[in-house]
């Protein structure tokens, strides 16, 4: 492994200590990905295939066209992504249920005010109702969102006006979150729509049914189970580990589990029993968008991203690294087998040969969790030498669009008007989310590091999720300081809310957040009547996810550019690489596209962001009109005057003092 592999000191450093290990980088290398498959000309969608359109072959033995093979493994791509930010969304909604009727352990509704307002979305009455009743309400029309037959997703009513008669007009609509992804998959069988413009047309909406209703709905139950998060203060990187503490990483995806978790590494007798062997407490990190859920409720440190997973096994400190579902490697098995560490599947839906099955039921939540913490701290006595980096990095996480609103005025007068009058007067040029993955095709953290920079040097405020938000705040990016590495503007903006430039706002189902913050700045006035004519833009550095795709296909149907720093994945077919980007654009206003070259798509970004400036009549953006004022002015001022003072008085005036 080399530093061609990452960017991350502690990656590196594990790596060089643990040479037996078989990483993804060492995997990455020596297998080549298929170039047929690359580019979506690979049809294995009956048996008279796999066709592979390559070269003079245009049309597989179906007669279907590159156009529709392109189209529909996108589409199938969307419809995984889908399913699985929506299957999330579904099991919060059942352990709402549960837990509103009493039926578990442990947990309890922790924002009944958000429990309200979420009630308000869906029609639900509140007045003289108690808590649990609500909550049964609430969960029971959330889980109808998925499976109705009749009626749309209840939330496309949250978007703005303009923007559902879009959606009408249009016909994408979602109805049900499951029906949209059942219809990808009726309309992708052999011999069903063979119209690619019409296969994406369905993308649409099933990426709709996710960002307006399976992820939105994550997101507002998990808020109130587990509460809306506010900003707090923790660290991040594999040097969050402890070499004298049993240590548990929680990996994947769910917090229902980890919540419990969290909880259960406090638990005064099982912090005693880590003391009988030898360790001098229980330390809990996370991996992945698990860490994501944790670290904005309770501040639990992310040990690292997508990429680290393997290594953080490779220091030879994790007792435990318990996982539920999504962005888990299979060979996390190969590498615990390889040290002391147990791996732990939680979900009946995500089995791992060579892992230990302790299967998590809400209805006993605190007992599996405890369950689990004991088995880690039986495993302590059996770790062998350990590597852990002392690298790790302080962060603030933790911004909710709720928090987002009350730090621009307060309880009483939270709005966006501040953040819309910065963007109006020039002082933000524009607004980015950077999200996804770690790619090993890519530089570790190299695309999300350099592409954050520079929109934070042009006055671009961003918000993060996922591993893009881990990778950020790796490198000290989530931190206020780095609002030393803002343009002038956007630091005194910065500064006068007393934010960092880079705001977390949560895991990959929180992408949902963003979709309300765009529509709260829409709604607010004076940037447009819609989401389109924001100047905003989407970016993925370091797309490797299904569910990526799909979180691109809501947020340019909702209005947005989106870019991913990446191969075109269905650059086999120029017009369906047309299709998503201009096609989508005239349908939608939004579009998708992707561009390998950093600089090249940091650029179109910028240009981007200016062209919808000009096209609202705002003032051009240029870089140096302001920092005519902030802290720094200041303290230079003040520090004049001091020294001014001190010329007023003799030195004996001032030492008899
Ligand atoms: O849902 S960012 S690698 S962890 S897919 Fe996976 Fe990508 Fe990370 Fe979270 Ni999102």
């Amino acid at each position: 492994m080399s530093t061609q592999n990452s960017v991350d000191p502690a990656v590196l450093q594990v790596a060089e200590c643990c040479d037996g290990l078989e990483t993804v980088f060492d995997r990455a290398a020596s297998l080549r990905p298929c170039p047929i498959g690359a580019e979506s000309l690979c049809c294995k969608m009956c048996a008279m295939g796999p066709c592979r359109l390559v070269g003079k072959v245009t049309r597989g033995v179906c007669g279907a066209t590159r156009a529709t093979v392109a189209a529909r493994n996108f589409a199938r791509a969307v419809a995984a992504g889908a399913a699985a930010h929506s299957d999330h969304g579904r099991d919060l909604a059942f352990a709402l249920l549960a837990v509103a009727k009493g039926e578990t352990q442990g947990y309890r509704i922790r924002d009944v005010e958000k429990l309200h307002t979420v009630a308000g979305y869906l029609g639900i009455k509140t007045d003289g109702r108690s808590t649990p009743e609500i909550a049964q309400d609430v969960a029971g029309e959330a889980l109808d969102n998925f499976g109705r037959q009749r009626g749309h997703v209840t939330y496309v009513k949250r978007a703005t006006p303009k923007r559902q008669r879009i959606w009408q007009d249009l016909g994408v609509t979602p109805r049900a979150v499951d029906r949209e992804i059942v219809e990808i998959m009726h309309r992708t069988h052999m011999g069903v729509d063979q119209d690619a413009e019409n296969i994406l047309k369905q993308c649409l909406r099933a990426a709709l049914g996710d960002g307006w209703g399976g992820s939105m709905l994550a997101t507002d139950l998990s808020d109130i189970l587990f509460g809306t998060p506010s900003p707090l203060q923790s660290r991040v990187n594999l040097g969050v580990l402890k070499d004298d503490e049993v240590n548990v990483i929680v990996h994947g995806h769910e917090p229902t589990l980890s919540e419990m978790i969290v909880a259960a590494s406090t638990d005064p007798k099982l912090l005693a029993y880590a003391k009988t062997k030898g360790a001098k407490g229980i330390n809990l990190a996370g991996i992945c968008c698990t860490a994501n859920e944790v670290l904005m409720r309770h501040g639990i440190p992310p040990a690292g991203n997508f990429l680290s997973q393997e290594l953080a096994i490779g220091t030879g400190a994790v007792e435990a690294m318990v996982v539920d579902v999504q962005c888990i490697m299979q060979a996390l098995s190969t590498a615990a087998q390889a040290y002391h560490t147990k791996l732990i599947t939680t979900s009946p839906k995500a089995k791992i040969e060579g892992a230990v099955h302790m299967e998590f039921d809400e209805h006993h939540a605190y007992d599996c969790a405890k369950n689990i913490v004991r088995a880690a701290i039986d495993n302590y006595p059996n770790r062998g030498q350990t590597h852990i980096p002392g690298i790790r990095e302080e962060l603030i996480a933790g911004f909710s669009h709720e928090y987002i609103g009350y730090m621009q005025g307060g309880l009483y007068r939270h709005s966006f008007r501040p953040l819309n009058d910065a963007v109006i007067a020039g002082r933000i040029r524009g607004l980015a989310g950077v999200v996804g993955c770690n790619n090993a095709r890519v530089t570790h953290d190299s695309n999300i590091t350099r592409i954050i920079a520079e929109l934070i040097k042009n006055d671009v405020l961003t918000v993060v999720t996922g591993c893009a938000a881990t990778g950020a705040a790796k490198y000290g990016y989530l931190r206020p300081e780095f609002m030393d590495q803002a343009g002038a503007g956007l630091k005194e903006v910065c500064e006068a809310i007393g934010i960092p430039p880079v705001l977390h706002v949560g895991s990959c189902v929180d992408n949902s957040r963003i979709l309300t913050i765009l529509t709260q700045v829409a709604t607010e006035g004076g940037l447009g009547e819609d989401v389109d004519d924001i100047p905003a833009v989407g970016i993925c550095p370091e797309y490797m996810s299904e569910k990526a795709l799909s979180i691109a296909a809501y947020c340019v149907a909702t209005g947005t550019y989106v870019l991913f720093c990446a191969p075109n994945p269905v650059g086999g077919s120029p017009e369906v690489t047309e299709l998503i980007s201009k096609g989508w654009e005239s349908q939608v206003g939004g579009k998708l596209e992707f561009d390998p070259d950093v600089d090249s798509l940091i650029q179109k970004a910028l240009d981007h962001i200016d062209a919808k400036r000009k096209a609202l009549g705002l003032a051009e953006w240029e870089p140096g009109r302001f920092g005519q004022s902030g802290d720094a002015l200041m303290e230079e001022a003040l520090e004049r005057y001091e020294e001014e003072a001190v010329g007023l008085y003799s030195v004996s005036e001032l030492s008899a003092e």
